[in-house]
């Protein structure tokens, strides 16, 4: 059989399903890129677990846990491209979805790269609690970003992710969006972290923060606002200069979607394969 996949067509596919006029601001984008991170962001570099390998939110285990919630979503919307191509992985469909969703909302074009394989139980599946927590600060920021391999900056340019989409009382606990326009990819996010004050909500959800000096309510989380005590000089230099966040992210992302990638299992090597290396952990 062969494993033949035509990945122009996998991304016109994934460019027409963002469309979604009934769902959220009318596009599909904003969680299709949170369904790639939360795929990736699993990854433990100490134990080389957890990644965007596995595609492990099919499982109840990592698909069912609360931090995941609303991604049933943007799997359900991706289900037909993975219908059409079937020789395509989830866990490639996934994350080629989150580079695809960015850069039709006007982001950088991201380096991406087939060769992901789909678990077939879910014994690999990594443990729950691996990803951050919007309530807490810097150092649950440097724990679990320091554990997927990333730095204090880093943390910052991926961050730039919440200029995309919003957060839904019913998902997260968490409501609204950061910027106003949520589904352009900009660097606006910075731009309100930098120039905006930022108030606690005053109701009886989780702590975030607003501010509605723009005619509509935005918000920030513990952790957006405590990337400007982790360098503030980065997240001004971002507000100042689009191009250089740009260059930044699209690094910086292609590196959190290979994170637990290892194409020598999916026979996706140059390199003669030893027939005990199929399928070890
Ligand atoms: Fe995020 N994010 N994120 N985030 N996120 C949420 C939504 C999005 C945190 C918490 C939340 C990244 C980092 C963090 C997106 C991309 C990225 C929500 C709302 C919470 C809470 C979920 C809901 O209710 O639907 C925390 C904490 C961190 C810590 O750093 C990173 C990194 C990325 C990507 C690179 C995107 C996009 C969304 C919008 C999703 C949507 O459905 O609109």
């Amino acid at each position: 059989m062969s494993k033949e996949v035509d990945y122009d067509a996998v991304r016109k596919d994934i460019a027409a399903c963002m469309e979604q006029p009934g769902y959220d601001d009318g596009s599909a984008g904003p969680v299709f890129v949170r369904l790639a991170w939360h795929s990736a962001g699993t990854y433990c570099k100490d134990t080389k677990t957890g990644g965007s390998n596995g595609a492990g939110m099919r499982y109840e285990k990592e698909g069912g846990d609360p931090a995941n919630a609303g991604l049933q979503h943007a799997r359900v919307f991706l289900e037909p491209v993975k219908a059409k191509h079937e020789n395509l992985s989830y866990a490639d469909l996934w994350t080629l979805a989150g580079v695809v969703a960015i850069e039709e909302m006007g982001g950088p074009k991201i380096e991406w790269k087939a060769g992901r394989t789909d678990f077939t139980d879910d014994s690999k599946v990594p443990p729950r609690g691996r990803l951050p927590d919007g309530a807490q600060a810097e150092d649950h920021l440097r724990a679990v970003f320091g554990r997927m391999g990333f730095t204090d900056d880093e943390i910052i340019t991926l961050s730039g992710a919440h200029n995309l989409g919003r957060c839904h009382a019913d998902r997260s606990g968490f409501e609204g969006p950061w910027v106003m326009r949520p589904t352009v990819f900009s660097n606006q996010y910075y731009k309100m972290l930098k120039n905006m004050e930022w108030k606690p909500k005053e109701w009886s959800g989780p702590k975030q923060y607003a501010n509605d000096d723009l005619g509509q309510e935005l918000m920030m989380l513990e952790t957006d606002l405590a990337l400007l005590k982790m360098n503030k000089d980065l997240v001004h230099k971002y507000a100042d200069d689009k191009d250089a966040f740009f260059d930044d992210f699209a690094k910086v992302f292609a590196k959190l979607i290979e994170l637990g990638v290892d194409r020598k299992d999916a026979g996706y090597e140059a390199a003669p394969k030893k027939s005990n290396d199929a399928g070890a952990p």
